[in-house]
């Protein structure tokens, strides 16, 4: 955040992501809330300012208009709200034996690093619409390198064959996961075929010019070829690359056009340990995000429980834009399926 002003941290840049102040201060308020109020006991700094910073109070489309936090403020605020977390974190006991359950092994202070390296990601979305945002370079060069050798253009028709069976999908009960991803629970599958890599960016071209398919976000035509003008750059589109920025509706029809289908969560699961491609993208599958039977909502409602349904689709993997913390074998991300502003792409299956 260090090259951008306050007037780049307040713009709206669109009414469906948050100025990049409001996630500051939020991630400074959600620990706040729960390292400095919940665990420590202690009154907030600025009495009820968090009311500004809920996710749930605040849809998206407001947060342009709150009278949060700015410039110095802000700053002092967020550095305020880490000197009482580690003030706090000193007389703490997070062994694996206490009884509270936000405590033992550490769950709330995992919950919050998790929490700030998801906004991490969130406002790297946002910075896709500032022109001359460069990167910082550790982050450079988690894009432009992906970690997992899936973009080997060689390999692109590649499949890996999943047997039927029982697969136990879902995080184990101890060690730090949301509650979403909470209990694992066995799911009976039918044998399945998926790709080995995701959707590179010349198979999407290919698709787009025999459907007329709209583009992926950010994507221009400049002559007879395609460039990508994320943060006001016009590069040309890596055809090697997996394709990111689109939205379910174009993930679902690709597949579709290539004689394939979305695969579930829970295939994608089964399938993991034996594909290639973390942080390549994060990849539409076919489910709706719903609870796993016997779900608990912990530590609270807002994370997940208010989300189930099917007006979300589950995104599985990870992008370059998200930490490895993040990047868990049982995470689940949801979204609605009309956003391609996340790096979401491809991966195809199909029955055998
Ligand atoms: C998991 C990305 C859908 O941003 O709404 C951040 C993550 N939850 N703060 C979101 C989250 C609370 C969440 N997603
Ligand atoms: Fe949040």
């Amino acid at each position: 955040m260090e090259p951008l002003d306050d007037e780049q941290l307040n713009t709206v840049y669109s009414p469906i992501l948050s100025p990049l102040a409001w996630d500051l201060g939020h991630i400074a308020n959600f620990e706040e809330l729960w390292l400095v109020q919940t665990i420590g006991g202690r009154e907030p700094l600025n009495g009820d300012l968090g009311r500004f910073y809920d996710a749930i109070e605040n849809p998206r489309e407001v947060r342009g208009e709150l009278p949060i936090l700015r410039d110095a403020e802000l700053r002092s605020y967020m550095a305020d709200v880490r000197e009482r977390t580690l003030d706090v974190l000193e007389g703490v006991e997070i062994d694996g034996d206490t009884e509270d359950p936000l405590l033992r092994d550490g769950f709330v202070y995992e919950m919050l690093l998790a929490h700030e390296l998801q906004h991490n990601e969130t406002m790297l979305q946002l910075l896709q619409l500032v022109d001359g945002y460069e990167l910082p370079p550790t982050i450079e060069a988690e894009r432009s390198s992906p970690r997992m050798p899936g973009t080997d253009a060689s390999r692109d028709g590649e499949t890996v064959t999943i047997a039927a069976g029982e697969y136990e999908i879902g995080a184990p009960p101890r060690g730090f996961a949301y509650d979403n991803e909470r209990p694992r629970h066995p799911v009976e599958l039918a044998a399945f075929e998926i790709d080995r890599t995701p959707v590179s960016n010349s198979a999407y071209i290919s698709f787009m010019e025999e459907t007329g398919a709209e583009p992926p976000l950010y994507w221009e035509r400049d002559g007879g070829a395609w460039i990508d003008t994320a943060r006001g750059r016009r590069e040309p589109i890596d055809p090697a690359a997996p394709a990111v920025h689109v939205s379910w509706q174009q993930a679902d029809a690709f597949a579709r056009w290539a004689g394939k289908r979305l695969p579930t969560e829970f295939e994608w699961e089964a399938a993991r340990p034996q594909l290639d491609g973390l942080g390549q993208g994060w990849e539409w599958t076919s489910s709706d995000f719903l609870a796993y039977p016997g779900f608990e909502a912990f530590p609270y409602r807002e994370y997940s429980e208010v989300f189930f349904g099917d007006e979300y689709k589950v995104l599985r993997g990870s992008s370059w834009a998200t930490h490895p913390r993040v990047a868990r074998e049982s995470f689940r991300n949801w979204d609605l399926p009309q956003r391609n502003q996340i790096f979401s792409g491809i991966r195809c299956a199909r029955d055998i």
